[in-house]
């Protein structure tokens, strides 16, 4: 009854005036997103007072009783037995001792644009294993081949390789510039492109090698020559390979594959039935997650909030996306659907005094603590509670360990995080630069869905590993930071309409007096430099898998993907329901049915 009043007391437009001057270092800067008064919105706990903002966020477009209506034909023994012989023929590709390195490197280029080199992760291993041993003993034979050596320098730091950049020495001329003669092949020049995009700080040689390609290429986009070329560059252009989300990726591979004249079918094959095999995969995890989902009510309980499902089944995706790790994926999709909604308990609908109350109960993770919360926040609190502890569990049954301390203590950071943005807020108080981004790190809440994703993929646990984790390692700050980045990018325009603390951007623009295109560019060049570090992390030792590193870094693409367009978490309808419709619903139409049909 309390919250139905609530929910229908919001939409006050909120009075601002006053622009502070502060000082900022020895700058004087005026603060244009300071103009905030403090108290227009308040409660008292026995009347019902209060002014709440609203977002007006779109409700959910994928309705439950559609969910669970998918279906897909790609299950079953005769699709397995399928796959298995096109797998076999291409483990076969990789034994052939008569082919040429350069086209054993092509291959496994090609089997993970596709999406498939999760099948031959062996193969691959030992193939490039062969490749360096060869290069390091320095029969390197294409020295003037620029897409070869690119090529074999992009696979091998991928894979965890210490190539040296100085291997693209030959490319240049005696004034250090890349030679003119490169400038027309634009295959090579491509490869140089995406291979730079390994580099970590300090290689000026990949870093003029980026800049390079990247000012030929784009004067190759204007040209137009070659249908396929255009296409692959224009859209390496948007997005390098090393930044994309590899499921849709290989979603637009597969279509950009099947027009390359010397295609190989079985390959194209392969990858059609693996892309469908996994989303048959992909929609049971789906179906069952929104069932847990549609328990927890939150779309009807706290309808002040994004209920966004699907979404955060497309951020699961893109974190992990191989069949087998489906517990991981469904869990990882409720943490992230609970964030959204707290997140927009603290940005949009709850007071101070309430929040501070549900920062306390969080931190305390008591239920006993709860009496206190307004019926939403318990509500909230409780669902929280029962599905972390639940995931605790699972993890204490099958692995013996009890992580619920480390659960907690994220959840808690992250908690605490938001509080202090709120207060912010509250407070019409804009940070400088640092100080906002030394919160909004762990604002973002890519630490807590790492910590639960560690769990999720580590069998076994090590002390090691968890000491490390409890610190918030590097690589799990950098990839936070290009989540934050990348969202404030996407969705600071909106936040700052609907009532919300200034964002990086802002932030940035009040410090230095920047314009707004400017405070961008720079937050896109911070992106940049982020990743170089997150490149150097990857391959440093560390008491984490191969596959939790994945995660790490695919988190960071996923964010970079979600906001390519502007908020692709918040607006449903657009962008996001265009790949959701790609990568969960459609299968990909198979070239032999087509050769059939005509
Ligand atoms: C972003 O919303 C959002 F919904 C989040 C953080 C959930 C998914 C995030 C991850 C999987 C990391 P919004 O832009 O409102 O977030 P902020 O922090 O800007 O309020
Ligand atoms: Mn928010
Ligand atoms: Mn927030
Ligand atoms: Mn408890
Ligand atoms: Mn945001």
């Amino acid at each position: 009854m309390a919250l139905h009043l609530l929910a229908s007391v919001h939409m006050l437009p909120l009075k601002r005036s006053m622009a502070v001057l502060v000082t900022s270092g020895s700058v004087n800067v005026s603060r244009p997103f300071q103009c905030r008064a403090t108290n227009e919105i308040s409660s008292t706990n026995s009347n019902i007072t209060s002014v709440r903002r609203s977002a007006n966020y779109q409700p959910p477009i994928w309705h439950y009783d559609y969910i669970q209506s998918l279906t897909s034909e790609y299950v079953g023994k005769s699709c397995t037995r399928r796959l298995d012989k096109l797998k076999g023929e291409v483990r076969m590709m990789f034994d052939d001792k008569e082919v040429d390195p350069l086209e054993q490197l092509e291959l496994i280029d090609i089997l993970q644009r596709l999406g498939l080199s999760y099948h031959f992760e062996d193969e691959i291993r030992s193939t490039l294993e062969g490749v360096y041993m060869n290069t390091n003993h320095g029969i390197c034979k294409k020295e003037k081949n620029l897409y070869a050596t690119a090529l074999e320098f992009r696979l091998l730091r991928q894979h965890g390789y210490s190539v040296p950049q100085d291997i693209f020495n030959s490319f240049k001329n005696e004034i250090g510039n890349f030679k003119e003669l490169h400038r027309e092949d634009t295959k090579g020049m491509l490869c140089l492109y995406e291979a730079s995009f390994l580099l970590i700080e300090g290689e000026s040689i990949l870093e003029e090698a980026r800049d390079f390609t990247t000012r030929q290429l784009k004067e190759y986009i204007k040209q137009n020559k070659d249908r396929n070329l255009y296409v692959m560059v224009s859209h390496a252009l948007e997005l390098p390979l090393h930044w994309r989300m590899l499921r849709l990726e290989a979603r637009w591979f597969i279509d950009v594959y099947r027009s390359i004249e010397d295609m190989n079918s079985t390959l194209l094959e392969l990858a059609e039935l693996d892309f469908n095999i996994v989303q048959a995969a992909h929609q049971e995890d789906l179906k069952q997650v929104s069932r847990s989902w549609r328990s927890i009510g939150f779309g009807e309980k706290l309808s002040f909030a994004r209920d966004r499902l699907m979404e955060s089944f497309l951020w699961a995706v893109g974190i992990i996306f191989q069949p087998q790790f489906g517990y991981c994926r469904r869990m990882l999709v409720k943490v992230i659907a609970l964030i959204t909604t707290i997140d927009d308990v603290y940005d949009v609908y709850g007071t101070l005094e309430e929040l501070e109350l549900f920062t306390d109960v969080v931190e305390r993770w008591d239920t006993s603590a709860m009496d206190r919360l307004p019926y939403y926040m318990k509500i909230c609190f409780l669902a929280l509670h029962n599905s972390i502890n639940e995931m605790a569990f699972d993890t204490l049954k099958e692995q013996g360990f009890h992580n619920i301390q480390y659960l907690k203590k994220a959840w808690a950071g992250l908690c605490k995080s938001y509080l202090l943005e709120a207060k912010w807020y509250y407070s019409g108080y804009t940070p400088c630069f640092q100080e906002y981004v030394d919160n909004a790190w762990v604002s973002i809440s890519a630490p807590v869905v790492l910590v639960h994703a560690y769990f999720l993929v580590t069998n076994p646990i090590t002390k090691e590993a968890l000491d490390c984790l409890e610190e918030y390692p590097n690589i799990i700050r950098w990839s936070s930071m290009i989540v934050r980045l990348a969202d404030d990018l996407g969705t600071s325009k909106d936040e700052l309409e609907r009532g919300d603390v200034p964002k990086s951007i802002q932030c940035y623009m009040n410090e230095t007096g920047a314009t707004e295109e400017d405070a961008r560019e720079y937050i896109r060049s911070l992106i940049s430099n982020t990743w170089k570090k997150i490149n150097e992390e990857r391959a440093a030792d560390s008491p984490f898998s191969q596959p939790f590193i994945e995660i790490v870094m695919n988190l960071g693409r996923m964010a970079q993907c979600m906001y390519q367009y502007g908020d692709g978490h918040g607006v449903v309808d657009r962008e996001t329901k265009k790949r959701i419709l790609l990568l969960f619903i459609h299968p990909v139409p198979l070239q032999r049915d087509q050769l059939v049909k005509t």
